[in-house]
């Protein structure tokens, strides 16, 4: 059985996955309204992902016995200079969501519970590759600069990400 803590603090980061898929299909607008078809693809991926993530929390919560509450989801930024700087506010962002599963993996251990903390372990090893995607993509940007021809390549690159659903995955939104 799961605590009133624990449940609300899982409930309060499944908002957070939420927000994080409207964090990305709002730069999926905006690359797409840039001309970076490419990105816009890129950054859709990364909102189904998102949506993924959300609904394992959900579905976790909710095989628990908890009614899950939605809080109103808060309007997201959709205004952005360059690509970079989009990337370099998805790697901050991502930055945030690993402390907070951090954080929520060290209350299951506080708190003894061992289901939560075999729940959260996925998203302990999927952070590490969304970190490490965006510094990769950081680092290309960096490197081409303001050079269109360089930024297009790198479009080209995100342009062939492709949505697999995890195995298993509560839902292909
Ligand atoms: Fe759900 O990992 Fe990004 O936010």
């Amino acid at each position: 059985m799961i605590s009133k803590k624990m449940s609300d603090s899982l409930n309060t980061h499944m908002n957070l996955e939420l927000f994080s898929a409207h964090l990305y299909l709002a730069m999926s607008s905006c690359a797409n309204e840039m001309g970076l078809k490419g990105a816009a693809n890129w950054f859709f991926v990364q909102y189904r992902e998102e949506m993924i993530h959300f609904m394992k929390f959900y579905t976790y919560l909710t095989d628990q016995g908890v009614i899950i509450s939605l809080l109103a989801s808060k309007a997201v930024p959709n205004k952005y200079k360059s690509l970079l700087e989009m990337f370099q506010k998805t790697l901050a962002h991502e930055q945030l969501i690993t402390k907070c599963i951090n954080e929520l993996s060290e209350q299951a251990v506080q708190e003894k519970d061992h289901a939560t903390q075999i729940f959260l372990q996925w998203f302990v090893t999927e952070q590490i590759e969304e970190e490490n995607n965006d510094r990769d993509l950081i680092a290309k940007l960096k490197l081409v600069g303001d050079n269109g021809h360089g930024i297009l390549m790198v479009d080209a690159e995100m342009a062939q990400r492709v949505f697999v659903a995890p195995v298993g995955s509560p839902l292909a939104v």
